[in-house]
């Protein structure tokens, strides 16, 4: 097994003391020591904001591209090498707003990548603006009368678009979501991962607490196979909150 520590460097997080990006990065780096994969055999791909900005934080090979290009990013990595593994980093911004049909066109084309997003329902670096996943009414600085619009659901949109792996984590889960990372790097295709993350400094409604209330894990009977019970549980959202491996 690869020690933790080889796989980041010294560099300083521009994240806010408490942020759950910790938390994904303790989950991802775990996750690449128990499957033992060495760092010259990884290549991450990022694009811009909070969670773009851990690429210096990884000791692997790393890209930094534009917001909403993670996607190419990784599958031109994947295609010029395909020895390596490819994971690509973005927020719900990139991801699912600027990005959005490139996730649709990799599901579509089943690229062995593997996506995480830190979905914290807002555009954090910019100091909260409403992202495609801001719930209809959210206040923030951008829609002072509440978003007037409806929030995306992305893992509806990555199951309707034929993704073979499409999961949901919570940041401060680690060793569930880490579980799901080990799953998501192996499985030979393309690859979602949502990571649910509350934003501690700007978000006042999705909180830790909030979301501690509403979490739960599907249980190991889940039918992972069934993609049309997959689309019905991942609509689940209120009271109760899943998370797991859905499809
Ligand atoms: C190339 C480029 N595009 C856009 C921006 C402006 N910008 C910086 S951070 C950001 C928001 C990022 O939001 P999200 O993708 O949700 O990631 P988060 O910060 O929430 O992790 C934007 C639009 C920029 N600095 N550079």
């Amino acid at each position: 097994m690869t020690k933790q520590n080889n796989y980041i460097t010294s560099n300083k997080s521009s994240w806010c003391p408490g942020c759950s990006n910790f938390s994904i990065r303790a989950a991802l780096i775990r996750a690449f020591s128990e499957l033992n994969l060495k760092p010259h055999e990884i290549s991450m791909v990022f694009d811009i904001g909070c969670a773009g900005n851990s690429c210096v934080l990884y000791n692997v090979y790393g890209f930094h591209g534009l917001h909403g290009r993670t996607v190419p990013l990784a599958v031109g990595a994947k295609l010029a090498n395909n020895k390596l593994t490819v994971i690509g980093i973005a927020g719900d911004g990139g991801a699912y707003g600027e990005g959005l049909n490139h996730l649709v066109e990799a599901a579509r084309s089943d690229y062995n990548i593997t996506l995480i997003v830190s979905n914290n329902k807002l555009y954090s670096l910019t100091t909260g603006q409403a992202s495609p996943t801001s719930e209809r009414g959210t206040k923030t600085k951008s829609t002072p009368e509440g978003v007037n619009k409806t929030g995306l659901n992305p893992l509806l949109i990555a199951l309707s678009a034929g993704a073979g792996f499409v999961a949901r984590g919570y940041a401060d889960e680690v060793e569930h979501l880490s579980g799901i990372f080990k799953k998501a790097i192996n499985h030979k295709g393309f690859s979602l991962i949502d990571v649910l993350q509350p934003c501690i400094t700007l978000d006042k409604k999705n909180t830790r607490e909030w979301y501690q209330q509403r979490i739960y894990q599907l249980d190991d009977k889940w039918p992972v196979e069934d993609r049309n019970k997959a689309i019905i549980k991942v609509q689940e959202w209120g009271d109760k909150i899943p998370i797991g491996i859905f499809f």
